[in-house]
């Protein structure tokens, strides 16, 4: 087991560490042993209070924040990118020993959220307005302004790259935060929050508040000072945050929510490489990934070889110590594990088990890579996001039949499609209901490219232009303008 130093475990309130207000903490369990790693403060209504009156006053329009230069706010993210790259390795390992997911990966997830950063840094002088031939005796022009305090709310499947998908834009539109972890992996926010107060961030404008979603999470989305939430997690949670919003202000709402993303295989395709980038695209981070292909839809010709081939690669997947040279990790946590191997039980009712099936070991939340051929659309591992290690492979005959079976679901965040013909895959770009489409590949995610989905997958979109719009106003600003000087 490698040792991991962990420095911070208080709440980040203006720029200060400080225990909850009520001294409460909770622990952070090791998903590889599931021993608690250490405790970490509590944040509850009150300490959400503190951190929101922090981010008011850091929001004031006079506040050293607010009168900043746009370029000095770029490059205040370009000094937390060097810092983030400077700590990769510490990040990395910090990010393993909270969430399991295997060491390079953390940190080549760490490496990647310093280029997020630094892409947003490039755009907080370039947030530009409009002058519009108005009509009248005017001239008017659009201001984009920042939206004001945001609350933001985190999941635990991407601890490093989904802080820093939500601060940067954020802070490149020139807003100010208050953050909530997800309760499962609080420690690499917190020492985000360090580097972030390094970086030269004045007091108030970042706090991060770890605690439980039904406490600290409810506080901050239910906040009358809160302008704006963003929200990465369940579908069930996304809504209750879009309701409780008008309840208080109508604060603006993102939401990044689940998927049943469908990845589409035609009969043209090469079965070995089709067959590795379906792998990816169902387990990579352990199947927990919002935008997992875990509908691997393979038309009739290929289907049989490329079952054998999915089979093949999923059982030579090497699952161990995260710490190690291993492809997986264990999975989050006993609620996750229980619901994953739920799911597995189910599958194994209904459809065929080529690999995998069962857990690994008896401490720590490890799950074989499992995959299921003659996969139904009715069957619940069709239906469900399973968020685990689970292929699930559907047979299919027509375009247009599996043009409409893969849109057959609440969800529409990812989608692929693996074909050598050109007309093929623009034909399926353009029908499939999705937020993404990938062609000959899958997952490939970018900080110029928009992220987000149709349907009940989310509202909104992150990463690229469309990430900095949802933390800006706009302003319109009408100046009377005589057209012949009187
Ligand atoms: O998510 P939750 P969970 C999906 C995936 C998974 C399921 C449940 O299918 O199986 O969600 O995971 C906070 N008010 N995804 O239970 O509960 C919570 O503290 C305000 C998809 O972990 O949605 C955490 O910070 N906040 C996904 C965050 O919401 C609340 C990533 C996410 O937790 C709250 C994770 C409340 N009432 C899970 N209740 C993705 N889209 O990538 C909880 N939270």
């Amino acid at each position: 087991m490698v040792k991991v130093d962990i420095k911070y475990t208080k709440l980040f309130i203006n720029n200060e560490w400080v225990d909850a207000v009520s001294k409460k903490t909770f622990p952070t369990i090791n998903p590889q042993d599931e021993t608690v790693i250490t405790q970490v403060a509590e944040g509850d209504k009150a300490d959400i209070d503190l951190a929101v009156k922090a981010a008011v006053k850091a929001f004031h329009r006079y506040s050293e924040w607010r009168l900043l230069d746009a370029s000095q706010r770029g490059r205040l993210l370009l000094k937390l990118a060097d810092l983030m790259e400077r700590d990769v390795k510490y990040l990395g390992e910090l990010e393993t020993l909270d969430c399991g997911k295997p060491v390079a990966q953390a940190t080549g997830e760490a490496a990647w959220s310093a280029q997020i950063i630094r892409y947003y840094a490039g755009k907080a002088d370039k947030i530009l307005g409009n002058t519009i031939p108005a009509d009248g005796e005017v001239l008017s022009m659009t201001i984009k302004e920042p939206v004001g305090v945001c609350g933001q709310i985190l999941p635990w499947n991407y601890p490093i790259p989904m802080f820093v998908w939500k601060i940067a834009p954020a802070l490149a539109a020139g807003c100010t935060l208050v953050i909530k972890p997800a309760e499962q992996t609080p420690l690499t926010a917190l020492a985000l929050a360090a580097l972030i107060k390094e970086a030269g961030f004045p007091p108030g404008v970042v706090n991060v508040i770890p605690g439980y979603g039904p406490t600290a999470g409810a506080a901050l989305t239910n906040h009358p000072c809160v302008d704006k939430m963003a929200f990465t997690g369940s579908t069930e949670i996304g809504r209750i945050i879009m309701s409780g919003a008008p309840k208080v202000n109508l604060k603006r709402v993102t939401l990044e929510l689940g998927g049943k993303s469908p990845l589409v295989i035609f009969n043209d395709a090469d079965v070995e490489k089709a067959a590795q980038i379906a792998h990816r695209a169902a387990f990579a981070n352990a199947g927990q990934c919002c935008a997992a292909g875990t509908r691997t839809f393979v038309q009739s010709g290929i289907y049989e070889a490329f079952v054998a081939k999915a089979a093949e690669i999923a059982k030579k997947r090497t699952v161990g110590n995260p710490y190690e040279d291993v492809q997986q990790g264990p999975q989050i946590d006993n609620e996750m594990f229980t619901k994953v191997m739920g799911y597995i039980q189910s599958g194994k009712k209904e459809a065929r088990c080529v690999a995998g099936g069962d857990r690994i070991g008896k401490t720590g939340f490890y799950i074989q890579p499992t995959v299921f051929a003659d996969v139904k659309d009715d069957m619940k591992i069709a239906k469900e996001e399973i968020f685990g290690p689970v292929q699930s492979i559907l047979k299919f005959d027509t375009f247009d039949e599996v043009i409409d079976r893969a849109n057959n679901t609440n969800y529409g965040l990812g989608s692929g499609v693996v074909t050598k013909d050109i007309t093929t895959a623009l034909a399926f770009a353009k029908h499939i209901r999705a937020g993404t489409v990938w062609v000959n590949t899958y997952e490939h995610v970018t900080p110029q490219t928009p992220f987000g989905g149709f349907k009940e997958s989310g509202i909104g979109r992150e990463m690229g232009e469309e990430g900095i719009l949802q933390y800006l106003e706009n302003k319109t600003v009408t100046i009377n303008l005589p057209k012949k000087p009187q």
